[in-house]
């Protein structure tokens, strides 16, 4: 047994005030001159400014009592991540990669696939096969037609090596020591299906939130419409650091 948190915790911390200051301050002085959000909206500035700033979120997670001080199992399956995408932008989808790549132990990584669901942006091409033939670890996988999400999430998972498969989308950022906990669950249960607590970048400003009413349950309503819902009480763990169901 053994803590990894603290392998990897440091920058999460200090960056967030010079992310959070450098990227809400230009939002609301934009949104002022152009009077709504017309500029902030166009997605190639969005991608500017996401292109611009550090890439590091801060850790919410490790305030909550118990985080920092949780032990996982020392021999945890490795996982495969697969990352379907149609037409991301270059600087999301690098902080995606990056940020698996620095935040999960090596040994736990098998592999990164980068699932391109027929996306016809120029930079997607050959651009991003000049970049990603430098990291060992990521390849790209490519449909030949356009398929949608899930027939692309399949493609990734059919070619998958590692013993876990995990889905990510493609604009996101891992957190401090956001693997060890998803695995040691699967690893006290293979037939276990794990999601972790998804907080929230802010499409217009970047800005971090935790997500609206924090832990609650994924849920269809008989629409079929996915909502979240509150944990019953009697379910409800005195230790907001365990998981539940
Ligand atoms: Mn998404």
């Amino acid at each position: 047994m053994k803590e990894l948190w603290s392998l990897v915790q440091g920058p999460g911390h200090w960056f967030s005030g010079v992310v959070s200051g450098v990227v809400q301050g230009p939002g609301r002085w934009f949104r002022g001159l152009v009077a709504g959000s017309v500029v902030w909206s166009l997605p190639w500035f969005r991608d500017l400014v996401a292109g611009s700033v550090v890439w590091s979120l801060p850790w919410f997670r490790g305030l909550v009592a118990g985080c920092r001080t949780k032990l996982y199992l020392e021999k945890l399956p490795n996982t495969s991540i697969i990352i379907p995408f149609h037409n991301e932008g270059w600087s999301s989808l690098l902080r995606t990669v990056h940020s698996v790549l620095h935040r999960s132990p090596p040994q736990l990584l098998a592999e990164i696939i980068l699932v391109d669901d027929f996306s016809d942006k120029e930079h997607l091409k050959a651009a991003l096969e000049d970049y990603m033939v430098r990291l060992p670890k990521v390849r790209i996988v490519r449909t030949k037609k356009r398929e949608g999400l899930i027939r692309t999430r399949l493609l990734g998972a059919s070619v998958a090596i590692g013993g876990v498969i995990t889905f990510l989308d493609s604009h996101c950022e891992a957190n401090v020591n956001w693997l060890p906990p998803l695995l040691d669950r699967i690893a006290q249960n293979r037939k276990t299906i794990v999601c972790p607590m998804i907080d929230v970048i802010d499409h217009d400003n970047f800005g971090y939130e935790t997500q609206a009413g924090d832990a609650m349950r994924g849920a269809f309503d008989w629409e079929m419409y996915y909502k979240r819902i509150p944990i019953p009480s009697e379910i409800q763990n005195r230790d907001p650091s365990e998981p539940f169901e």
